[in-house]
């Protein structure tokens, strides 16, 4: 097994989470190297395309954390060897990618243009995200997304869908998964439950 690092903010959530967790669950050693916040400004031009999370395996840096997801996900058996079931795992990843990525960029928007632009999403793009991925996950049996088990695609779901119910981003409704995919929802208790992960937060303190 290669020496693992991987390098993420000291924030239990979004993209360094789900390689944290991928590896917890499937007892892959690792450095769990967390970065305060105040120390970024430092150490971004170290990054290769100045953000977080990366991985060093062995020394080397690859960053993107799809690709991380991919990589720790065969290390912990939680990526479908099979092309066809890996291409549906990488497209929800990719997705919720994709609409983090929108979400991300009003959080530096003043309060009325943020109110405007989230509205829109809330209607508009989030919701039709919010619509795919769950027809993603009933094509799937309505539990996992592929093979009728746990993967790297459940776990980058289970974090977003966890940020959206949270209540942290104003102007979409927290209730915007109950609502519009009960599916996601009911998949979020699933993860949250699932016993590695339970007891991961626990001994967190979360
Ligand atoms: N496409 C990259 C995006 C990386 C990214 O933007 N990460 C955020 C944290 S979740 C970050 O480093 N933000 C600080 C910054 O951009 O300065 C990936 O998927 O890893």
């Amino acid at each position: 097994m290669p020496k693992l690092k991987l390098n993420y903010f000291d924030f239990d959530g979004s993209r360094g989470e789900v390689a944290r967790l991928a590896m917890h669950i499937g007892g892959v050693a690792f450095e769990d190297n967390r970065i305060p916040r105040k120390d970024w400004p430092s150490l971004r031009d170290s990054a290769p395309f100045q953000g977080l999370p990366t991985l060093e395996i062995d020394g080397l840096v690859i960053a993107q954390s799809n690709t991380i997801n991919r990589y720790v996900g065969k290390l912990a058996g939680l990526y479908p060897k099979d092309d066809l079931q890996a291409a549906q795992v990488d497209e929800v990843m990719d997705a919720i990618e994709d609409i983090t990525v929108r979400i991300g960029t009003t959080m530096t928007l003043d309060d009325e243009a943020k109110k405007k632009a989230r509205e829109s999403l809330a209607g508009g793009s989030l919701l039709r995200f919010l619509q795919q991925i769950e027809a993603r996950l009933k094509r799937g049996g309505g539990e996992w997304f592929v093979e009728k088990r746990l993967t790297v695609a459940d776990l980058k779901c289970y974090l977003w869908v966890r940020w959206l119910k949270s209540g942290a981003l104003d102007h979409i409704p927290a209730d915007i998964v109950d609502k519009n995919a009960p599916l996601l929802a009911r998949h979020l208790e699933r993860i949250k439950n699932h016993p590695k992960i339970a007891a991961y937060y626990a001994a967190r303190g979360k």
